[in-house]
């Protein structure tokens, strides 16, 4: 028999849409490749709890509460989905929290904005987690399996939490003027960062050529920015809202909408660590991240004591 060349059994798996394991060969390049957008996603699930976490504790009825708590909690758990299928990779999660911790690591731009009204909670439900699903749609093919089987749980969530959202935004836009003009000025402050969330336009974007190449991403950043606007106007439209962009019109040839670019500048500077909330995001992680210290002692503590009683057994 002659030698297997795994190069070729990887691309080959590739080529057949078969998912690639962790105790498959891969090319280093594409383990590095995975580690960076697992762990950035994984960050931005954990970090994505802060803006609305914000609201638990004023969310204006029972029910509100109830339904806010349960999708928070549901971002926490999508963190540890991917936190796991990056740890499949061979990078450690201490790892990974300690870039996140020390502010090296980066997590989507979009949570370092400020909820500052309970349209806020809506716009985030309807926009941030809309853009989310788009996103996460092509992902649940990616051809890394953890990656692509974790996508496929957090997608279900994710068109719960969009809900959640849009009907926040429905009570509001269907109610007093007061609170149509409080959904309005969310929309207005979160239409262009939720844009920016799909990335760089894809004349600026490094990483899409071998995320393309390797199935990782499916689609590119402006492909599904694009879709995410076409969709979004329609539901606008219904809540009678207005999409805070004038060059935002239909191209019949096109057959989808033409809209404005987001402020790159803005877009980098967020990035870099110098958006609204950066800093105070990074405190608060790194405050739960202590003050939480205890329960992971206990936890491991407990999970030893299990491991030594089963090995006596
Ligand atoms: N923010 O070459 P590309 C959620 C970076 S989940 C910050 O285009 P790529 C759920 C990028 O990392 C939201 N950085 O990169 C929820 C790269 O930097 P690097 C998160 C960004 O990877 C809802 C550089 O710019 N979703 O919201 C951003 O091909 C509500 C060049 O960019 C995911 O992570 C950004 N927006 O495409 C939770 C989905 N965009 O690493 C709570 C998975 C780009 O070279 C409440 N990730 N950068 O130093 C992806 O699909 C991709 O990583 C993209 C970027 C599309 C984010």
């Amino acid at each position: 028999m002659g030698r297997v060349n795994v190069e070729e059994v990887f691309e080959a798996k590739l080529a057949k849409n078969d998912f690639i394991e962790p105790k498959d060969w891969m090319p280093e390049n594409y383990r590095k490749h995975l580690i960076r957008q697992i762990s950035q996603h994984a960050h931005s699930e954990i970090l994505g709890m802060l803006p609305e976490g914000n609201w638990i504790s004023r969310a204006p009825s029972l029910r509100a509460k109830l339904v806010l708590l349960a999708k928070v909690q549901d971002e926490g758990g999508h963190g540890l989905y991917l936190y796991t299928a990056a740890e499949s990779l061979g990078i450690s999660r201490d790892e990974m929290l300690n870039a996140l911790l020390t502010g090296k690591a980066k997590y989507s731009s979009i949570f370092n904005y400020p909820t500052l009204s309970w349209a806020d909670v809506g716009a985030v439900g309807w926009l941030v987690d809309g853009a989310a699903i788009m996103n996460q749609v092509m992902l649940q093919r990616s051809s890394y399996g953890p990656y692509s089987r974790a996508m496929v749980r957090i997608c279900k969530e994710e068109s719960f939490h969009q809900r959640q959202g849009y009907e926040i935004m429905t009570h509001l836009s269907f109610g007093t003027p007061e609170q149509k003009a409080m959904a309005q000025d969310a929309l207005n402050r979160w239409w262009f960062p939720t844009l920016m969330m799909f990335g760089p336009p894809d004349r600026e974007s490094p990483n899409s050529e071998n995320a393309l190449k390797w199935r990782i991403k499916r689609e590119t950043n402006d492909q599904l920015r694009q879709r995410f606007v076409n969709q979004t106007v329609i539901q606008a439209e219904y809540l009678g809202l207005t999409i805070p962009d004038k060059g935002l019109v239909w191209n019949e040839a096109k057959k989808a909408y033409d809209f404005s670019e987001p402020d790159w500048a803005e877009f980098k500077n967020v990035i870099k660590g110098n958006g609204p909330c950066n800093k105070e995001r990074l405190v608060s992680r790194n405050k739960s991240h202590k003050d939480g210290e205890w329960v992971r002692a206990a936890a491991a503590a407990y999970g030893k004591k299990q491991m030594e009683a089963s090995l006596a057994a």
